[in-house]
């Protein structure tokens, strides 16, 4: 009776958990064409393998019923049979046909998703067709470089919506791997060599998912690698255009406040040597040793992880370490309240503004 209420239990449970996909983080909530194709593939191979499980359940079902010794003293032995042609004929080519089923569609989509040859395509003024950027994976943080538009941001991925985005992905210390769930991935960000893909964020399905999706590193990369997240910002075309124009017309913001000057200052002395607050690519990456804090008043996360608020800030500032352990920035620091307060209003200052 016990292990019944248990096992009813797990399999409430898991019918419960079946039902949990949000849309900004499901695989199995598709946000766009690559996920959909990788999505379809995935409901493919799963039927398959049921149907086969289903299949064989019922035939040993069927043989253990029949061919059991139904009386006590029965010793009746069933027909043996041995090399029969038409059952190892059956037998063989079931499989193969299943197998082809499933190996077709795959290898057909394996090449199609990997094709980045749109990548190339350019309108007749020479200027690229779609969107390229270059997403570099560090410990624990992302950066992402729009090299045809001279942006650099980090952690909040912004990309326009209904069209193809291609990503050149790298990482700068160890093996990452870029994951947005509900759009489609993963690939790995290796050290040595970039790999290539592409994404697409249906305007729909961002609308639903409040714009904004997950992203996750899927690489086992460190300590503090379950905390290595992201967003993305899937926007109309538009308002893309509109976040790209700001960010390129970039103007370091003038505290307005004493307090925000005196964050500024404190900042110019002991984080400006690590973090830019101007969002061109024109350091070079490797130079590019922390977060880019530029449009840092916009980003929807703290280091990724934290919700966006004044105190997640200070507290960030004041022991990083206790919220990523292991990250590169320092491990805590002996600031006043006072002059967490001033870096954190300095830091909510700086907008990317049109
Ligand atoms: C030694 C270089 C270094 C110094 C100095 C440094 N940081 Fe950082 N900072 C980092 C790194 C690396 C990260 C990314 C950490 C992570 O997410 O794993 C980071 C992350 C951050 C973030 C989160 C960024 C984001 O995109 O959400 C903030 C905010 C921040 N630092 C503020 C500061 C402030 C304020 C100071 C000065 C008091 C400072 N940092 C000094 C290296 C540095
Ligand atoms: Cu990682």
């Amino acid at each position: 009776m016990k292990k019944w209420c248990l096992f009813l239990s797990l399999l409430i449970v898991a019918l419960i958990l079946t039902a949990c996909g949000e849309p900004f983080l499901s695989t199995m909530k598709p946000a766009g064409e690559v996920a959909e194709k990788q999505f379809d593939l995935l409901l493919l191979s799963t039927g398959i393998m049921v149907l086969v499980v289903v299949v064989v359940v019922i035939i040993y079902l069927i043989v253990l019923i029949r061919f059991r010794r139904k009386r006590v003293g029965e010793d009746k032995i069933p027909k043996q049979i041995e090399g029969s042609h038409k059952l190892e004929f059956i037998w063989t080519v079931i499989p193969i046909v299943l197998l082809l089923i499933l190996a077709v569609p795959t290898l057909l989509q394996t090449f199609e998703l990997g094709n980045v040859s749109g990548k190339e395509k350019v309108d007749k003024d020479g200027n690229r067709e779609n969107l390229v950027v270059n997403v570099r994976a560090n410990l624990y943080w992302w950066e992402f470089e729009y090299p045809d538009l001279g942006i650099v941001t980090s952690q909040d991925l912004v990309v326009p919506t209904d069209e193809r985005v291609y990503f050149n992905l790298i990482a700068s210390d160890v093996k990452h791997s870029f994951w947005v769930p509900a759009a489609g991935g993963k690939m790995d960000t290796n050290t040595d060599n970039e790999n290539y893909f592409y994404l697409q964020f249906d305007s729909e399905k961002a609308d639903e998912a409040g714009n904004l999706f997950y992203g996750k590193c899927a690489e086992l990369c460190g300590p503090s690698h379950a905390y290595m997240d992201f967003k993305v910002k899937a926007v109309p075309r538009s308002e893309f255009d509109e976040w790209v124009k700001a960010m390129q017309n970039f103007e370091e913001t003038e505290p307005t406040t004493a307090v925000a000057q005196q964050g500024k200052e404190i900042f110019e002395n002991s984080c400006i040597g690590c973090h830019a607050v101007t969002p061109d690519n024109s350091t070079p990456a490797n130079a590019r040793i922390a977060p880019n804090l530029a449009d840092f008043g916009n980003r929807t996360t703290v280091a990724g992880i934290l919700p966006y608020t004044k105190e997640n800030i200070k507290k960030w500032i004041q022991n990083p370490g206790d919220i990523k352990p292991g990250n590169l920035m320092y491990d805590s620091e002996n600031f006043s309240d006072e002059e967490l307060d001033a870096l954190a209003e300095y830091l909510m200052s700086l907008k990317a503004q049109n």
